[in-house]
């Protein structure tokens, strides 16, 4: 059995206790750590006055950690600049965000090939090399010129953007070209897979080979979609037992007789909070008579706040939000609560299962997992109704929810009202056409499915062709 090597930004080491981190990339490979044997290699999130030359090793059974610290002026350049400025945003579509700075970009080339010659000294031979998300395009690039020959796939968490969107980015064509050195590169849906190989065909002049190969100067690499999924029996079960917590209890006593919709995501541009809570404003004007009976939860952890429109954003949540509290709430009803902290995943879950509504309704997402985990923490037998941007990756499997553009105010508090009043038949035939999605294309298989076609003949073959 190879070795799986897995390398993100930042890795989630258990804590002293042997506790494993919960969310995120250490859920979606547990089990693949728990097949192979690995290695997770990654900024330890510390800033030291010197870079590591050679990272610190932490042993915890099966899964050895390896950990880079970075200097102040690498997170500045490689985390905080290039990444979060200008990759983020252009990958989401927002050219006007994209802030790109050619200092910026030659600290992410260098964090990347600090890492690479660093990660390059732990691989084995036969050794299996899974690199994570936009910090890290250039790592495979840098890994081939430190002699690295393994199969390297990448997975992109993000959307990738149609090529006249990526063409505005200063430096593109060279993520592009640092792309064809990995044997695979997996995104959430075919429509982000179609993106990054027209990007290759617009600009580098790569020729398609059906259906998934592309070649560029001799080299060929394969680009397919791996819809991420969640683990459905976590949700469910959390979700069964979560009216014993103290916070849900008080929620409920809290709510009455009032309906609740619930929001959840990082406080992101991406994710569309602020034109959320108008849709919201929208459903009250329109519909008076749920004034007072329907409350909206928005949960948002607040998130890179070191990058400056983060903290415009946070004030522009503020000043919707007060706006609308202000203009229409009552003494003895607030219409949106607010709160930044972040939970349990066993609180998320039972705040999931008391709202008849998820508003899931992201400008642009990669796939969103709050989505997914909103169906599957529901009661079976009297679930909530999940309206859901077009624009979320998520949208592609998830048919049977209530699909809204999150640009049209008039038509997500249509959706609101509809998912409102949807009969408990309708409610209960869409969850269970959603649920039967979750369960088939869950996190394990989306890390299996990944792996297997990283080692299968198809991508073998396609490596070989390259000459
Ligand atoms: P994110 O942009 O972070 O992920 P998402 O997929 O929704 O977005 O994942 C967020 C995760 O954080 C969820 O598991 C959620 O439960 C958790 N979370 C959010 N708020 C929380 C809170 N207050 N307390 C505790 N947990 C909270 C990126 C991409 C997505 C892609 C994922 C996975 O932007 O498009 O789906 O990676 O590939």
């Amino acid at each position: 059995m190879p070795r799986l090597v897995v390398v993100s930004n930042r890795v989630a080491v258990p804590d002293p206790t042997g506790n494993r981190a919960a969310g995120g990339l250490a859920v979606a490979l547990r089990e693949a750590f728990e097949a192979y044997r690995g290695l997770w290699f990654g900024w330890s999130g510390k800033v030291a006055a010197h870079p590591s030359t050679e990272p610190r090793i932490v042993d915890k059974g099966q899964v050895q950690y390896a950990l880079m610290d970075l200097t102040s002026l690498d997170r500045q350049e490689y985390y905080n600049g290039f990444a979060n400025r200008a990759l983020w945003p252009i990958m989401h579509y927002r050219i006007g965000l994209s802030e790109f700075s050619r200092a910026d970009y030659q600290g992410y080339l260098r964090v990347n090939r600090t890492f690479a010659n660093a990660l390059a000294q732990l691989i084995r031979p036969d050794d299996l090399v899974w690199v994570h998300d936009y910090h890290l395009i250039p790592l495979a690039a840098e890994l081939r010129a430190a002699g690295i020959t393994n199969l390297i796939g990448y997975f992109h968490h993000i959307p990738w953007p149609a090529p006249e969107v990526l063409g505005a980015l200063p430096g593109s064509r060279e993520l592009l070209r640092a792309i064809m050195d990995y044997n695979l590169v997996g995104v959430h849906t075919e429509r982000d897979a179609d993106n990054l190989r027209r990007g290759l065909i617009h600009d580098l002049g790569a020729i398609q080979h059906k259906p998934d190969v592309v070649e560029v100067d001799r080299q060929r690499t394969r680009i397919k979609g791996f819809p991420i999924g969640i683990d459905v029996g976590e949700f469910q079960r959390l979700a069964g037992r979560s009216q014993s917590n103290r916070i849900i209890r008080q929620t409920t006593d809290g709510l009455g007789s009032r309906k609740l919709i619930i929001g959840v995501d990082r406080l992101d541009y991406s994710k569309g909070i602020p034109e959320r809570m108008e849709a919201f404003e929208r459903f009250l004007g329109t519909n008076p008579d749920q004034r007072g009976r329907v409350t909206y939860l928005q949960i948002a952890p607040t998130s890179r706040s070191e990058v400056p429109e983060y903290a415009t954003l946070g004030r522009v949540v503020n000043e919707t939000l007060g706006r609308i509290n202000g203009t229409l709430g009552e003494p003895g009803w607030v219409p949106i609560h607010y709160v930044t902290s972040t939970y349990q995943r066993s609180v998320l879950a039972g705040l999931y299962r008391l709202a008849a509504v998820g508003l899931i309704t992201p400008m642009r997402d990669g796939m969103n997992l709050v989505a997914k985990e909103y169906v599957a923490a529901q009661d079976p037998a009297d679930p909530g109704v999940l309206i859901l941007s077009k624009f979320a990756g998520a949208a592609q499997q998830l048919k049977a929810a209530l699909i809204v553009n999150p640009n049209d105010k008039i038509e997500v508090a249509e959706a609101i009202r509809e998912a409102l009043q949807m009969s408990q038949e309708e409610r209960v035939s869409r969850w269970e056409s959603m649920m039967s999605v979750l369960q088939a294309q869950d996190v394990s298989w989306w890390a299996a499915t990944f792996l297997k076609e990283l080692t299968s003949n198809k991508t073998r073959t396609a490596s070989r062709a390259s000459v």
